[in-house]
């Protein structure tokens, strides 16, 4: 298991300047001819090394001369050919086995549909290359297949020529004209359907659109081409950015790691994230449509035409493209839901990965297995450092800060020195600081007091950053960051902030950049009230005992303070009930508030409306014990519907109406507040809303309320919920995408025996262990169900280690993915410490562990 470090990267003495690829799909295997033109970068360079794995070589050429088994050296994961020329143009063939591909990294076959994934390190899978991100060729790829297998043949680029061979066999020709490295090369083949559309750029010109996914789900694709058609358009108005090719192409496929890939002109899509409508898919499936169909367009420009020097820079390309899905959400939707989704995401997932044993900076310095840096932590963390400049810059220099990034590296491979190269130019601020954001890691704290001094009108504020050591135990160093307060009076105004000790970057952003700043404003009439952080505006936690919950839940102009005031009134009361005091009165009032304001939109009330997660409250405590947070939660809830129960149970009738299921904001809105509710009255134990929940499960048109009664029936009404999941099953047992919400709703169970059940549902034959989706609807969740998963028994660990191991040997993507269910080891009891070791030293132990899997399960151990 070998280290790769950041230190060590050198530019590739060879370069392939283009190359031609001609693959002939068969039945069993699929052979592949590759053609390259090389060029030597370094004068001293005498040997040409070639990426390739799991490839049966049959022949080489070197400039038209055959090569015998004595002029190459070919290694188990490359093949090496002495080069002492400029220029040189290699032939390869080799065949390759997409049946056998249960890794799905290079060409498988999804269903009956042939498809790739190259990023990072899968087309050394189908033939031999300089597979590394720097190296950027011009590709042509020929495809010959069965007429009737495949009667669709897709590559990326322009669509060059088609032709009808003997033996019912046929060719497509496609040539990509924009120089791309190796792993945005994509080929799809197979007999898919499709819907069409066009889309006119800035400039006039006609790009042809097409979705393609099996046949008879076309109608669930409109969304998504009307989602792609808005990016389009969203990406020129915001940054000018046209797209370069004249098709563009989508296909949807079941079988897939991720959530969709953005090959040049070809992405390659999980069918989770294209397929949807009103009967079958949530809310959140629509969003998070609009949002993948987004982030993988725009990744066109940043990614494609601007790649990645190596892939620790992979922030570069990731960072800043969620940034741009944000911000595209928020246009679409709303700005604030759309900022309290992407913080609580951030919060529940990167904080959490932050303060465990695989924490690593956004952008790493060394790894095992490039895969296994996909993370919450280079992604959104990644987009949460682009915001922060965003907010230091503000829009207009921004915008003017992107169009030199893009003027000076466009085709390029680039690190994210470039980008911030970029940034600085328009930056009122010096950025240099502020780079340890890129590579410290682990989130600090800021710990805020102040004073108020009546006789001069001026208000002190102590901000104490205080930065945890890294993951090795050294001691990292303070961050610079924009941090967006108000200072508020009586009535919820803010007093303009004016200050001598700090840079105000705004007029209400000031730049932090010590380890402890005491700032003293002026002309502040009497003792304000704090709002800190607003909008969110530095990924930090913030300490601070002076905040006025109920003043700021009522009062607030932010959003974000007003949501935040909520979330932690509501993590106190939770934590106080957990040391056994009564339920908060005060709190309970301000509950109430927020609940009967009228005045407050839909969507935005159901997220105040939420209480603190299991995870907040797990990632909060120096021990962790699951059963007294869940009882805590529970009795929470409870306490909360009983009180409020006919404003509750009113406020829900208004909002239902059973044959709705439009997809706007409004009616989302709506449903959303309903589901919380309707969640909060079950948790009551009354038998009357037990038969309302039922009612609404088998009323409501929309898959939003229908899995959410689901959902609730399963965990507090036994006796109706077996009814309602046996309907559930037969409707829907031959869609997939269905499928993985019914065995999410079971194995996130929080009832005695799901451990029982998912097991047995593995047998289900719906439930397919090859599948990635049905293994993170089944398996996954239960691993992320805490009252499952952290059973005293121990069985709960014990059954995912035995998943890991077995997922292990079939894709050890996915079973690394899974393998992070552990990372709460350094936290556990003594006893349930015990218990968990043993199953990670079992998985460390295994024979032949995937790299992928070795490297999370032993820094977990370390
Ligand atoms: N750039 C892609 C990252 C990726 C991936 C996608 C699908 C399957 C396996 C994958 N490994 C890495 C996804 C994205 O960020 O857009
Ligand atoms: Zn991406």
């Amino acid at each position: 298991h070998k280290t790769i470090y950041y230190k060590d990267y050198l530019p590739s003495d060879y370069t392939v300047v283009n190359c031609s690829l001609e693959f002939i799909i068969e039945e069993s295997s699929t052979r592949v001819e590759n053609i390259m033109e090389i060029r030597r970068q370094n004068p001293s360079a005498k040997e040409l090394r070639l990426d390739g794995e799991k490839l049966d070589l049959e022949l080489i050429w070197v400039n038209d001369v055959l090569l015998d088994e004595t002029m190459y050296t070919k290694e188990e994961n490359a093949l090496l050919i002495p080069l002492d020329t400029d220029e040189a143009r290699i032939r390869i063939i080799n065949r390759i086995y997409p049946d056998e591909n249960t890794e799905l990294e290079g060409l498988y076959r999804s269903g009956g549909i042939w498809c790739t994934q190259n990023e990072p390190e899968g087309f050394r899978r189908i033939t031999y290359f300089i597979d590394r991100p720097d190296v950027m060729t011009k590709f042509t790829t020929k495809i010959i297949a069965s007429k009737e297998r495949c009667p669709v043949l897709l590559s990326n680029g322009n669509l060059r020529g088609t032709a009808t061979l003997d033996n019912g066999k046929h060719l497509a020709l496609w040539e990509d004209p924009i120089p791309k490295p190796s792993y945005l090369f994509a080929l799809v083949a197979g007999d898919l359907g499709s819907i069409t559309d066009t889309f006119t750029t800035m400039s006039g010109k006609k790009v042809d659109l097409a979705i393609y996914c099996d046949r008879g789900n076309e109608d669930k694709c409109h969304h998504a081409m009307r989602s792609l058609k808005k990016s389009m358009e969203w990406d020129e108005y915001t940054y000018g950015r046209e797209y370069d090719l004249e098709i563009y192409n989508i296909v949807a496929v079941d079988s897939f790691n991720m959530g969709a890939m953005e090959n040049k002109g070809l992405n390659i899509f999980n069918s989770h994230y294209v397929l949807a409508d009103e009967d079958t898919a949530t809310d959140a499936d629509f969003m998070g449509i609009e949002s993948v169909i987004a982030h993988e367009y725009f990744h066109n420009w940043t990614g494609n035409r601007i790649t990645c020097r190596n892939w620790f820079e992979l922030t570069l390309k990731e960072g800043l493209t969620v940034f741009r899905d944000q911000c595209f959400s928020a246009d679409m939707n709303s700005e604030l839901t759309q900022r309290l989704d992407d913080v609580r995401a951030l919060r529940e997932r990167q904080f959490v990965e932050d303060a465990g044993p695989t924490a690593h900076p956004i952008k790493p310095d060394h790894y095992m297995e490039i895969n296994n840096f996909y993370t919450a932590t280079v992604y959104e963390k990644g987009a949460e450092v682009i915001r922060m400049m965003y907010t230091v810059l503000g829009r207009e220099k921004f915008r003017e800060a992107t169009d030199s990034y893009f003027e000076w590296y466009d085709g390029k491979a680039v690190g994210t020195e470039e980008f911030l190269k970029a940034m600085q130019s328009q930056s009122p601020v010096d950025l240099s600081q502020f780079k340890r954001w890129y590579s410290q890691e682990r989130t600090p704290v800021l710990n805020v007091s102040s004073q108020y001094r009546p006789e001069s009108a001026e208000l002190v504020l102590k901000i104490n950053q205080i930065i945890p050591n890294n993951t090795k135990n050294h001691e990292q160093l303070p961050y610079a960051m924009p941090f967006r307060i108000a200072l508020l009076a009586e009535d919820g105004s803010e007093y303009p902030l004016k200050s001598d000790d700090v840079t105000l970057v705004h007029r209400d952003v000031v730049w932090l950049e010590k380890s402890v700043h005491e700032i003293v404003f002026k002309d502040i009439s009497s003792a304000p009230r704090l709002s800190l952080n607003r909008g969110f505006s530095a990924p930090v936690i913030i300490e601070c005992d002076e905040l006025d919950y109920p003043f700021l839940m009522a009062n607030d102009r932010d959003g974000f303070v007003r949501y935040e005031a909520a979330h932690q009134f509501g993590i106190e009361t939770l934590e106080a009930m957990m040391n056994g005091a009564e339920v908060n009165e005060h709190y309970i009032e301000s509950y109430g508030a927020i609940l009967c304001d009228g005045s407050i939109e839909a969507m935005f009330k159901s997220q105040i409306l939420e209480l603190p997660t299991l995870t907040t409250l797990m990632q909060r405590q120096a021990v962790i014990d699951v059963d007294v947070i869940f009882n805590a939660h529970e009795k929470l809830k409870q306490v909360l519907a009983r009180r409020y129960f006919s404003e509750m149970l009113s406020m829900l009738e208004g909002l239902y109406n059973p044959s709705n299921a439009h997809i706007d904001g409004v009616s989302m809105g709506k449903r959303a507040l309903k589901n919380r509710l309707l969640g909060l009255l079950m948790s009551a134990g009354d038998e009357s809303v037990n038969a309302l929940c039922l009612s609404h499960y088998h009323e409501s048109l929309s898959m939003s309320e229908r899995l959410t009664a689901l959902d609730l029936l399963e965990n507090y009404a036994p006796d109706l919920a077996s009814g309602a999941l046996d309907d559930f099953y037969r409707r829907y047992q031959d869609q997939t995408l269905v499928m993985n919400k019914y065995f999410a709703v079971c194995a996130s169970s929080r009832r005695e025996g799901t451990m029982e059940r998912v097991a047995a549902l593995q047998e289900n034959s719906a439930y397919d262990v090859k599948v990635p989706n049905l293994v993170r609807s089944l398996i996954g969740s239960f691993a992320r169900n805490p009252v499952a998963f952290y059973h005293r028994s121990g069985t709960g660990f014990r059954f995912v280690a035995e998943k890991v191991i077995e997922i292990d040997a079939i894709n050890p993507q996915i079973a690394s993915g899974l393998a992070g269910a552990f990372k709460n080891y350094p936290k556990l009891s003594h006893e349930q410490k015990a218990q968990m070791g043993i199953e990670l030293e079992r998985i460390k132990n295994h024979p032949d562990l995937s790299n992928n899997v070795y490297e999370i399960v032993s820094k977990i151990l370390e």
